[in-house]
């Protein structure tokens, strides 16, 4: 069915969590409902917030410009606006849009009748980030632990939170995250890679089947974990990467606070040594 024709057919009112047939239709492209309009409230607010707060500082330079949250003094308080208000609102606004943007794309799964995997997966992104600036701050008793808003000055605070655990590469969360970026990228290039080798053919050539991509990795390493294995598989460790780091960021503070090197004494204190 052509695309014109299916969007035809399936744009039909229903699915939406909340509001009934209000704001249940598109604009263009993009199907609105209830959490599009919230997300675009959540998402015009807190950028004019940052427009503000940039206004408010040394810089428009892009690169540069920075919404810090409070200082560590004002504790679990709200913060004066010129202080840390302004990153505490920006705060909010950006988990609301993250979180309605999630809905919406629930909204569409059960307007489609498709599965939930993709709004799921989005949670984790979300978690992660709730895990940086809410959970984390929380646990360590003030805002002023949570990341600043601000292209450069997030990778400070990355190096520095990572420098006051000595050597962040130790913390044995933070490497099962890596691990799983990195066997998530591999994941993605050899799928893409074995899709386009039996779809894209040399002129002349037929198009490959199902057969040619399994039998290419029973060749290649004995086993095939098939056309939906892959994408399971891809879920699966993508889904972990993000899982991992908020817990390798939610336990360095609340749960370990020396340096992550000494956390593998552990190791050289077991019995069978001595
Ligand atoms: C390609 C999808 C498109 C999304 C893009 C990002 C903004 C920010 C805001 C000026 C893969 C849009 C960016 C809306 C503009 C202002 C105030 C996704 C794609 C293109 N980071 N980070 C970047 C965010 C954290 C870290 C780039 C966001 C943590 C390191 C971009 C968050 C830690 C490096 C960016 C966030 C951390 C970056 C490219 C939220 C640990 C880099 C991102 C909301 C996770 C890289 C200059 C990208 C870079 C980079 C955005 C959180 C570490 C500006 C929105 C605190 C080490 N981060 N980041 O492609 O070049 O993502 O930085 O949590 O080296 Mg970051
Ligand atoms: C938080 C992003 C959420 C995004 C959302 C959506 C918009 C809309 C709009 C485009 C989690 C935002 C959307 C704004 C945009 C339009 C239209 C994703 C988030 C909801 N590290 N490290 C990680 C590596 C070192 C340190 C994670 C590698 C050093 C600290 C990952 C190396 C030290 C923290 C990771 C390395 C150090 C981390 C990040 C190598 C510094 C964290 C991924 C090769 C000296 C952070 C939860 C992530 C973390 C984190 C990888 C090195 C410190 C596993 C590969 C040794 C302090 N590091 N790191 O979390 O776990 O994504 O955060 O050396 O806080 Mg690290
Ligand atoms: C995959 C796949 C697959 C495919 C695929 C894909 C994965 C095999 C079949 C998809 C993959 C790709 C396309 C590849 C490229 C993707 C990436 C590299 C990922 C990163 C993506 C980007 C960087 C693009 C990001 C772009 C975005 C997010 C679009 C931006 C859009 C908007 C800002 C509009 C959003 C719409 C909303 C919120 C709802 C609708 C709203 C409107 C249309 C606006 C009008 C508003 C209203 C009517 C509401 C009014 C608002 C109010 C009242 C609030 C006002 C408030 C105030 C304060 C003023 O596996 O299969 O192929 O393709």
């Amino acid at each position: 069915m052509a695309m014109l024709s299916f969007e035809r057919k399936y744009r039909v009112r229903g699915g939406t969590l909340i509001g009934g047939d209000l704001f249940d239709f598109w604009v263009g492209p993009f199907y609105v409902g209830f959490f599009g309009v919230l997300t675009m409230f959540f998402a015009v607010l807190g950028t004019a917030l940052i427009v503000w707060g940039a206004a408010m500082g040394p810089t428009w330079n892009l690169w540069q410009i920075n919404i810090a949250p409070p200082d560590l003094s004002y504790g679990l308080a709200l913060a004066p606006l010129a202080h840390g208000g302004l990153w505490q609102l920006i705060t909010i606004c950006a988990l609301g849009a993250f979180v309605s943007w999630m809905l919406r794309e629930v909204e569409i799964c059960r307007k489609l009748g498709i599965g939930l995997h993709v709004p799921i997966a989005f949670g984790v992104a979300i978690f992660a980030y709730f895990v940086l600036v809410v959970v984390r701050p929380l646990l360590l008793g003030a805002w002023g632990h949570g990341f600043p808003y601000g292209i450069f000055s997030h990778l400070d605070w990355v190096s520095n939170v990572g420098y006051q655990y000595l050597h962040f590469h130790y913390n044995p969360a933070h490497m099962l995250a890596i691990t799983f970026f990195f066997t998530t990228t591999l994941a993605l290039s050899l799928h893409g890679g074995l899709i386009l080798s039996v779809t894209n053919p040399k002129k002349g050539e037929p198009v490959k089947t199902a057969e040619h991509e399994n039998t290419f990795f029973r060749d290649f390493i004995g086993y095939s974990i098939g056309a939906l294995g892959i994408h399971r598989l891809g879920l699966f460790l993508a889904i972990n990467a993000g899982f991992w780091s908020a817990v390798c960021i939610v336990i360095s503070g609340p749960f370990w606070t020396r340096g992550w090197p000494e956390w593998w004494s552990w190791w050289l204190d077991l019995p069978i040594w001595r």
